[in-house]
């Protein structure tokens, strides 16, 4: 084989459609109100029906869950709340049996202060293991400096038995791991490649833009060593085998993002960023300072990252993940166009070039909630609710901000149907169900043409029917209409046309614009085009041609 037909080969995920499972919130096999990998396999079936190819497992590794998995104590065990290893090999098995690629979240900015390295490290400067993190003198009251730790306090944490502070980028019991030592990254590698050994389909790598960082000049994310140590990391492990990897970079722009992503598979297959998913924040302040969409702006984004990619790199396409509202509550409407609306933010971003992501229950048009404090269990959500208390602010404006932005929004149980606890767990659920799950559940959408779940089975069957959607260069219309989001893709062979009405509002199309019947109407989320030059509340249509018909 040339090398040119193996690279090609290689890149199976740019069809792909990727499944993200936050596993505590899936499904519970054993009653005690967490999600777990047997409920996982249980549903393999019902993710083969969705037609999706991978699947991304938050974190399942051994954790005292002091950020639910996202601070792991044994990189190479699985914490017992979600099963065995046995469990994981078994996860891995069934799902190939489905045709599913079980892609593993790797944390590797941090441990957990419980990880064996840790506990070690913290003994004694000498310890082999001191150096597998980030250390600085001082005295006991005065840090390095005054950077913020991302869960709120400061970053540095006091350990007298070595009189030094160590640096955390989140909670304190998240340690960051020092990159700089080789010892450390060889482990890293090692522990990697047993997991590539066991069969999974590709990794997604947790901040990743911040592993390379420098406290001392107060640098975290894009540190000047990141891409040589991607590329170390990559050669090391990931070129070795047939995988897909996804960088998590909310620092990245696209300049960045194509060194990440560069088609040279020199790093990583694609970036996972979120220059759209921060628009809706005012500017220089936090995610919980809300402001209105700028619609032009979104459309803004997402036209310069199509160019700008384009045969340079390569994106991941996404509105949802475990830290994110629900986008049908966000910029969707989650009350009377709650169906048509989810359905036209789909449309909307699976015509786009890069890899689709679906987080559980985006497919069924899962909502945010609104709960009283006492019932959220995210560690950021609570801190940030006794930071703004003790700042002044008043409680009804946190908990507008809480409603709007909290990471517990999207971890509350998947939604299967109407029974108790909406059919999640047997027992106590460890989160608040969503109390809508009699209206909003799979059972119920599973069997209808019209459903949600049917419109993202029918956009995930298209992205394989047609090669358009992965190769097509990709062109904005009407960049400056304030209601329409349409765009168009194009191949030598075949263009893809998608127009959407992202608001409540009828409108009619430009004035400049004809009818056309060349073009064949692939999907669209009402019933019947009624006429076709108006768009009816968030209307979403999607139409191909292929070029030698006209
Ligand atoms: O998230 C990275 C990250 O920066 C988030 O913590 C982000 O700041 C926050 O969610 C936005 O409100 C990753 C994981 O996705 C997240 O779940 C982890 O908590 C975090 O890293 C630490 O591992
Ligand atoms: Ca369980």
């Amino acid at each position: 084989m040339k090398k040119e037909e193996k690279i090609q080969e290689k890149k199976w995920w740019k069809n792909a459609v990727i499944y993200q499972i936050y596993p505590r919130s899936f499904s519970d096999s054993n009653g005690d109100g967490i999600g777990d990998l047997q409920g996982i396999i249980s549903k393999l079936d019902y993710l083969e029906q969705l037609g999706i190819d991978a699947i991304w497992l938050s974190p399942v590794c051994r954790s005292p869950q002091d950020d639910n998995g996202y601070d792991i104590s044994d990189y190479q065990d699985i914490d017992p709340i979600f099963g065995s290893l046995k469990d994981m090999e078994e996860l891995i098995a069934k799902a190939k049996e489905h045709r599913i690629r079980i892609i593993m979240d790797l944390v590797l900015n941090h441990s957990s202060d419980e990880h064996y390295w840790f506990q070690e490290a913290k003994k004694s400067r000498e310890n082999p293991y001191h150096d597998y993190y980030i250390w600085r003198d001082g005295v006991k009251g005065t840090p390095p400096n005054q950077m913020k730790a991302a869960f709120g306090g400061l970053a540095w944490e006091w350990v007298s038995e070595v009189e030094q502070y160590y640096f955390h980028q989140f909670s304190v019991k998240q340690p960051d791991l020092n990159w700089e030592n080789p010892k450390l990254r060889k482990e890293i590698y090692d522990m990697i490649n047993w997991w590539i050994e066991k069969g999974v389909g590709g990794f997604r790598l947790d901040v990743i833009d911040q592993i390379a960082k420098e406290p001392d000049r107060q640098i975290t994310s894009n540190g000047p060593r990141l891409h040589e140590f991607l590329k170390e990391l990559s050669k090391e492990t990931f070129q070795k085998a047939d995988l897909v990897t996804v960088g998590e970079a909310w620092s990245a722009t696209t300049e960045f993002a194509k060194l990440y992503s560069n088609p040279d598979n020199s790093e990583l297959s694609m970036v996972f960023q979120f220059e759209h998913i921060c628009l809706d924040q005012e500017e220089g302040k936090e995610k919980w300072d809300l402001s209105p969409l700028p619609f032009l702006k979104l459309k803004e984004v997402f036209s310069r990252w199509q160019k700008e990619l384009y045969q340079k790199g390569w994106n991941s396409l996404f509105w949802n993940n475990h830290d994110l509202p629900r986008i049908v509550s966000r910029w969707g409407n989650d009350e009377v166009y709650r169906v048509e609306s989810a359905k036209m933010l789909a449309i909307l971003l699976h015509g786009m070039q890069g890899t689709p992501y679906i987080y559980q229950g985006e497919e069924l048009g899962m909502t945010n909630v609104a709960y009283p404090i006492e019932e959220y269990q995210d560690i950021e959500t609570k801190n940030l609710y006794q930071e703004r208390l003790e700042k002044g602010y008043p409680k009804d404006e946190i908990m507008r901000s809480i409603y709007a932005k909290s990471r517990d929004n999207a971890r509350t149980p998947m939604q299967w149907n109407s029974q108790k606890n909406a059919g999640f767990t047997e027992g106590t659920p460890w989160i608040k169900v969503n109390p809508n799950y009699l209206e909003i559940n799979a059972q119920s959408q599973i069997e209808d043409a019209d459903s949600i779940f049917a419109c993202y089975k029918n956009l995930i069957r298209l992205r394989k029917e047609y090669p358009v959607f992965a190769d097509g260069e990709f062109q904005m219309l009407w960049e400056q209409d304030e209601h329409i989001f349409a765009y168009i893709r194009t191949t030598k062979e075949e263009q893809l046309a998608v127009i959407c009405n992202f608001f409540e509002q009828t409108i009619s199309f430009p004035q400049t614009q004809k009818e056309d019947t060349s073009w064949k109407l692939l999907i669209c989320n009402y019933k019947e085009i009624d006429q076709p030059m108006i768009l009816r509340p968030y209307e979403a249509r999607m139409y191909w041609k292929n070029k030698k018909d006209v």
